[in-house]
This record gives C-alpha cells, sequence and structure tokens, in this order.
C-alpha cells in the first residue's frame, strides 16, 4: 500500500496517532503540504462519505475520521506556502442568534475542514451583524449558517438581509442547515442552498467553488 494510501486508511478508521505518525513522516521526506491534504488526509475522508450516505458509518465514527483528519491538518497547515493559501477558499460557519446548539455545526466545520477548505468557526449564538462583519473580515466565499430551533430559524433571513443591505450578497454564497430547516425554507428566505448534513454541505461549498 503506498504512503498515501495508508494516510487514507488511518484518517478513514479514525486513528489519530497512525495520521499524526505517517504526516510527520511525509513530511519529513519532503512531501508537498498540498498533496499530503489531497492525496492522504482528504482522500481518507473520500472513504467515509459514501458510507456515511449509505448508512454503514454513524456519526461517532465519522467525528472520530474528521477529528483524526484535522490532527494532519493541523501539522500540515503552517507548511502551506503564501500562493496556495490564496487558492484554498475560506467558509465561514456559526450558529444563529439565540441558539447554542453545536453538535451537528461542529461536525459541518470538521467535514468541510476534511475537504480542504479553510473553515472560520464563528460558534454559537451568532447575530446577523457579527456573520456580515465575518464575511467582509476573512473575504469568505461561503457563508454557512446553523440552526436547531424554529424559533431561532428567521435570523437566518436577517443575515441575509444584512448581506443585502451591505451590498455583500452578490459576494458570497449562502448555506444553511439544521433539523428544521428544509429546502423549502432555504428558497423563502433566499438561501443559495439547504444542506441536509454535513457531507452535503461539503460537496455543496465543493460544487459551489470548483
Ligand atoms: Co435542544 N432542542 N434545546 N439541546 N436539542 C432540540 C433541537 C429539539 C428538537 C428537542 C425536542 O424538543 N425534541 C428542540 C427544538 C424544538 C424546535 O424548535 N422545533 C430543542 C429545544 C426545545 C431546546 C431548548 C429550548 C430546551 C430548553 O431549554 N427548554 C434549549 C435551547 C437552548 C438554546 O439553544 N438557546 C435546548 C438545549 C439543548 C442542549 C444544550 C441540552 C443540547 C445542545 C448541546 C450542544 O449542541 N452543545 C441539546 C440537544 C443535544 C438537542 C437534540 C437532542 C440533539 C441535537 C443534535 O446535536 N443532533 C435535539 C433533538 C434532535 O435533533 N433530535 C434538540 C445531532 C446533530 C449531529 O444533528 O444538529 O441536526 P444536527 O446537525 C446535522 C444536520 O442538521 C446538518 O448537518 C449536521 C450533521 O450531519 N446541519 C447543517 C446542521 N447545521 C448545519 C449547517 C449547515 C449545513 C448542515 O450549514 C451549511
Amino acid at each position: 500500500m503506498s504512503d498515501f494510501a495508508q494516510l487514507a486508511q488511518a484518517v478513514f478508521k479514525g486513528n489519530a496517532e497512525s495520521v499524526k505518525g505517517l504526516t510527520q513522516t511525509m513530511i519529513d521526506a519532503g512531501v508537498a503540504p498540498l498533496e499530503i491534504i489531497s492525496q492522504g488526509l482528504v482522500a481518507g475522508m473520500d472513504i467515509v462519505s459514501p458510507k456515511f450516505k449509505a448508512g454503514e458509518m454513524y456519526v461517532p465514527e465519522v467525528m472520530m475520521s474528521a477529528r483524526a483528519l484535522g490532527e494532519g491538518m493541523k501539522m500540515v497547515k503552517p507548511l502551506i506556502a503564501n500562493s496556495d493559501v490564496a487558492a484554498i477558499k475560506t467558509i465561514v460557519v456559526g450558529t444563529v442568534a439565540g441558539d447554542l446548539h453545536d453538535i451537528g455545526k461542529n461536525l459541518v466545520v470538521m467535514i468541510l475542514e476534511s475537504g480542504g477548505f479553510n473553515v472560520i468557526d464563528l460558534g454559537v449564538d451568532i447575530s446577523p451583524a457579527k456573520f456580515v462583519e465575518a464575511v467582509k473580515e476573512h473575504n469568505a466565499q461561503i457563508l454557512g449558517m446553523s440552526a436547531l430551533l424554529t424559533t431561532t430559524m428567521l435570523s437566518m433571513k436577517d443575515t441575509i438581509d444584512l448581506l443585502k443591505e451591505e451590498g455583500l450578497r452578490d459576494k458570497v454564497k449562502v448555506l444553511v442547515g439544521g433539523a428544521p430547516v428544509s429546502k423549502n425554507f432555504a428558497d423563502e428566505i433566499g438561501a443559495d442552498a439547504y444542506c441536509a448534513d454535513a457531507m452535503a454541505a461539503k460537496d455543496t461549498a465543493a460544487s459551489i467553488l470548483n
């Protein structure tokens, strides 16, 4: 098995120690950081995604894979040259105002990171003003909002309205998700896409940005 395949398998199995060891070996051997990410770390999540969709893997296992991948990412990210950083797309993610649920949002963040995106995680209880500020500050290509309460999901519309007021709506794609959110709701509030789960968020972001 090639080194890349071994690294991908370690991610798939959620073996963080093995991921760290294999990543360090590749760094020491001078393998390009973006190759370690795409052919090893992200390739591991590419094994996970279809299995999760098919119900052959469950949330805790996916989180272990994503965490293992995160350990590798932490080691490789500082080595990425500035020119390469510009090529990595930025996604701002957070849970909307008044809402403290973050388990699903954290999973979305991990899976987006596993897709090689630069993810700015704002945390929970994020007001429309904070989302808009972060989109500006990080020059984000995508904004992802999570809501778990029927009472807080309306805040997503307020954020989209504020993006319009600030003249930013054409510059950023808006993805929404969370248990009470639906495609109809996403259409009604003028979001670009509804994502049923973390894998859908990654696939949608990739198709929008590539
Ligand atoms: Co809360 N809670 N909760 N809760 N809680 C729900 C959501 C609820 C449905 C439970 C129920 O009554 N059956 C209900 C909401 C009812 C409603 O509005 N329709 C509810 C309530 C009422 C409340 C409180 C008001 C309870 C109270 O205090 N009276 C309170 C509110 C606090 C607040 O936010 N202000 C509250 C508090 C809590 C806890 C703190 C105890 C805890 C949260 C801990 C935490 O997140 N750190 C909690 C939990 C755990 C839940 C349930 C049980 C589980 C949520 C969860 O983590 N699911 C939930 C019941 C349920 O959903 N079955 C419930 C697992 C997670 C992986 O799934 O978050 O759906 P999910 O994320 C998925 C997708 O939705 C999607 O991808 C994720 C992964 O695949 N996705 C996105 C999510 N965000 C996305 C963003 C994207 C894309 C995809 O952006 C691009």
